[in-house]
């Protein structure tokens, strides 16, 4: 790999393309990789992708450049953000037989790196732009498994609403393992579902996903119960999501997540993303289930929390949580659109 320049003076341009995707956040978690290379996960993963919070990427050749520009939220990327879109660039020219550098403009909306997905929304909003302008030609389910390679949550964003992540097999080649894990669409039967957001800190994350995940599954005496579990909350899930019933969605959304955070505590040392905030809104959570409405709680690598409800609810349930964590901001999803292409010139 070529080492990488500040932004800098204009390059005369290739072929460009632009595309947008949205976060996601799994109702049925991926935590842990068998395989860190290829972005293999230990388990089956279930999301929703969001209908707000989306990243707009564009990725331009650049055929006299010496080396990769990325920008992000107009500034130049550095460090490991950086290094990871390179790595995926290497991955799409080695795919495409195409050498050229690129200039890679994102605009994220989401706050980075604060547990709130925005490495889905990002590596599916490029590995759509990156395709295209590369001259790539890929279906949803190849643009998924390359997505995958970027983040592995980012296979799911690739498709609009509830989304499947296929954990895959590893039993032949590497080729063969690569191909056989890939995200696919559910299809869900007369859910009107949301989920409000609790952003209670926006910074980035103290230990990132990558690392945590790792120290999970080497040194966490619960990480296989719950990798087991979890196989029994998918079945249970996709059950769920057929029959419309959002209560039974929220209660293995609920189980599997608490589960995956406690995998995290008994890691050595403990990873630990809950924060008394955290802790509040649960309890907020509780009570609004005392009260008879439907919500239940999902968090990530953040201390945020997530609370799926019926869509008629999240006005009392965004309100519940405001009045819970004062200091926060509270949003409100619906199931978002799959990651596309918004424009593609010079070719
Ligand atoms: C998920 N998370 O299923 C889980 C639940 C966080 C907790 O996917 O290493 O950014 O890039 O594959 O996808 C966050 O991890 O990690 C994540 P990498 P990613 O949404």
């Amino acid at each position: 790999m070529r080492t990488e320049q500040p932004a800098g003076p204009h390059v005369p341009g290739g072929p460009a393309a632009t595309a947008v995707a949205h976060p996601n956040i799994a109702l049925v978690k991926y935590w842990g990789k068998r395989d860190e290379e290829l972005f293999l996960p230990r388990t089956d993963s279930l999301s929703m992708t969001l209908d707000i919070f989306p990243t707009t990427t564009r990725v331009r050749l650049a055929p006299a450049a010496e080396h990769d520009r990325v920008t992000l939220n107009g500034r130049p990327a550095t460090g490991e953000a950086k290094r990871r879109v390179i790595a995926f660039l290497e991955l799409v020219r080695e795919r495409s037989g195409t050498a050229h550098r690129a200039v890679v403009d994102t605009e994220n909306t989401v706050p980075t790196g604060a547990g709130l997905a925005s490495s889905a929304s990002g590596f599916a909003a490029l590995a759509v732009a990156a395709a295209a302008a590369y001259g790539l030609e890929q279906d949803a389910t190849a643009l998924s498994r390359l997505a995958r390679r970027g983040s592995g949550s980012a296979s799911r964003s690739v498709f609009g609403a509830f989304a499947l992540w296929h954990a895959g097999h590893s039993g032949g080649t590497a080729a063969q393992a690569d191909l056989s894990s890939y995200a696919e669409p559910v299809h869900t039967a007369g859910l009107d579902p949301a989920l409000v957001i609790a952003v209670l800190d926006a910074g980035p994350k103290a230990v990132s996903s990558r690392e945590a995940m790792r120290r999970t599954l080497d040194t966490s005496p619960l990480y296989e119960p719950w990798a087991r579990s979890s196989t029994d909350d998918l079945a249970d899930m996709r059950a769920a999501l057929r029959r419309g019933d959002l209560d039974a969605v929220g209660e293995v959304a609920e189980r599997n997540a608490l589960g995956m955070h406690a995998t995290m505590l008994a890691a050595r040392p403990a990873v630990r993303y809950l924060a008394p905030a955290s802790l509040t809104v649960l309890d907020s959570v509780l009570q609004l289930r005392r009260d008879g409405i439907g919500a239940y709680a999902t968090m990530d690598a953040g201390p945020n929390v997530k609370v799926l409800c019926r869509r008629t609810d999240a006005g009392r349930v965004a309100a519940a949580v405001r009045g819970a964590v004062p200091g926060g901001s509270v949003h409100i999803a619906g199931p978002g659109p799959g990651a596309r292409l918004l424009a593609r010139d010079g070719r």
